[in-house]
């Protein structure tokens, strides 16, 4: 690993505070240890408050060069960005799966999403279109621009260390704003490789300090963002608890945010399901990342007279899980982010049965050789009905709750009947199961795939999800509107001034 650190310019005390080429920073030092091997990976220094006003300091200066930019210029700093982060990948993506825990594969996979979410906002750095309307008046015509708003504060999750600041980062930078990023306090080592990448960006073209910040921290840190009406978008990504604070504190100052919050997603597998392919959709969706994505599979919501097959199925399925190092590529699963995740996850097991689940296929903390960090465990699955309290929490661990229904009416209620609603699936061959499913009668979610697992969302297509999980709209599609401010221009060319709506106004000149 000192090879990859190296690699990626990380030094063993970093700084955890940058705007763009220096390094500074005099809070307290967050140290990162990885859920891999339990061992001591870096320190990370905190930004103080005089930090952090430096930062904010740093980013207006910077917006005002920033803004004047062509957009397509902005996109060519973004899209040498991106073809650092190609050279990069193999580094980046170890040290992902190292700090975080999730498998060298989806560590690969969440810089492709990166560099992906790059070559999206280049192309977009030459669109951000505004629309032009016919206007009442004669000799009037009638447009809408999009202007960039500023600062964008990003505060990041532990479970997609990188991808997600880069889908908002990449395009607020071509949207003309300057950010600021908050990682977590468990991935700090993640944030730092990448605002390496960024500074080396800034260097080489010589641009100014500010565009594109970093600052460590714990929530005091991402709190001072979230009060600062320097800052007028917050996007957030984490739990609805977390988002309930954040969203609440940045409306009470009328700033925008963007929540990405949490999600229950459930998969319906009908009568007419390809079950080798569900199985494959399904797993990777409960297992994948040890459960703790966002859009992980929580929920799998049976067709009865399928049900006792595939429920065999998946318990023969698990029992060849591999779990262990997940740089090691022959296994599935690797290790929970800490230890407190391994103790709701230990709760979760307990509730289940507690509220009369029945385990399926029975969890366990992972001991011995290889899982001396104490952060690995097994998937479960339990059988449980989706009214129970533990079923309606999300669980940021690998158990999956299996159910069975009748009717699909039934099944899509099931599936609709949590808090949250971001992602969710239909396994089926027949057109009408999955068109219901898709229509307005159907998933309440912002997503909805048909014969796809929950998660692995592309990020062409705006992410995000309803209820509680937010309502916010991240990466593709048009989701860079909320990076922006809309502005309606109305221009009278002509040389008379008549009103709208027929108003007549005579001043008799
Ligand atoms: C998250 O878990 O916060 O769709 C994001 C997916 C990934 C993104 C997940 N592309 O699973």
């Amino acid at each position: 690993m000192q090879n990859v650190l190296k690699a990626l310019g990380i030094k063993e005390v970093n700084e955890g505070c940058s705007t763009g080429l220096n390094w500074f920073s005099n809070g307290s030092v967050l140290e990162s240890y990885s859920p891999v091997d339990g061992k001591l990976i870096g320190k990370v220094k905190s930004a103080s408050k005089e930090d952090y006003n430096k930062v904010i300091a740093a980013a207006k200066s910077a917006f005002k060069f920033w803004r004047e930019l062509p957009a397509p210029r902005r996109g060519e700093y973004v899209r040498q960005f991106g073809d650092k982060l190609r050279a990069k990948k193999a580094d980046l993506g170890k040290l992902v799966s190292y700090e975080m825990g999730k498998s060298y594969q989806e560590g690969l996979g969440e810089v492709q999403e990166m560099i992906d979410i790059c070559d999206f906002a280049v192309g977009l750095s030459r669109q951000l279109y505004g629309l032009q309307m016919h206007s009442e008046r004669p000799n009037h015509r009638m447009m809408e621009q999009w202007h960039p708003l500023g600062i964008v504060g990003i505060i990041s999750a532990f479970n997609f260390p990188v991808a997600v600041w880069a889908w908002n980062t990449a395009l607020g930078w071509i949207c003309g704003d300057v950010c600021i990023w908050k990682p977590s306090e468990k991935t700090p080592l993640c944030s730092v490789a990448c605002q390496h990448i960024w500074n080396e960006v800034a260097k080489e073209n010589n641009l100014p300090e500010g565009i594109s910040c970093l600052i460590n921290g714990n929530y005091e840190i991402g709190q001072l963002l979230t009060e600062d009406t320097n800052v007028p978008l917050i996007s957030a990504t984490g739990s609805t608890r977390m988002g309930r604070i954040v969203g609440a504190k940045v409306a009470e100052r009328f700033g925008k945010s963007i929540l990405e919050l949490g999600g229950n997603n459930a998969i319906i597998i009908t009568e007419n399901a390809d079950l080798d392919s569900t199985l494959v959709g399904a797993i990777f969706g409960a297992v994948g990342t040890a459960g703790q994505r966002c859009t992980t599979t929580r929920r799998l919501i049976i067709h009865e007279s399928i049900y006792d097959k595939a429920k065999e199925r998946l318990a023969k399925a698990y029992s060849q899980l591999k779990i262990g190092n997940p740089l090691d590529e022959g296994n599935h699963v690797g290790p929970l982010i800490d230890k407190d995740a391994v103790k709701n996850y230990l709760t979760a097991l307990d509730s289940v049965v507690k509220e009369g689940g029945k385990i399926i296929v029975a969890g366990a903390v992972l001991e011995g050789n290889g899982y001396e960090s104490g952060c690995y465990v097994k998937p479960a699955i339990a059988e449980a009905e989706n009214k129970m309290k533990i079923v309606q929490h999300e669980t940021f661990a690998p158990i999956l709750y299996i159910m069975k229904y009748k009717t699909l009416e039934e099944a899509i209620a099931l599936q609709n009947g949590v808090p949250q609603g971001l992602s969710s699936a239909i396994m089926t061959l027949n057109m009408r199961e999955a068109e219901l499913f898709l229509s307005v009668s159907g998933s309440d979610c912002g997503i909805a795939n048909v014969n796809i697992g929950t998660s692995g969302a592309e990020i062409g297509g705006a992410f995000g999800g309803e209820k509680e999980t937010g309502g916010g709209r991240e990466s593709g599609s048009d989701a860079w509107k909320a990076y922006m401010r809309r502005q309606t221009n109305t221009i009278n060319w002509g040389a008379k001034l008549p009103l709208a709506q027929g108003i007549v106004f005579d001043l008799g000149i």
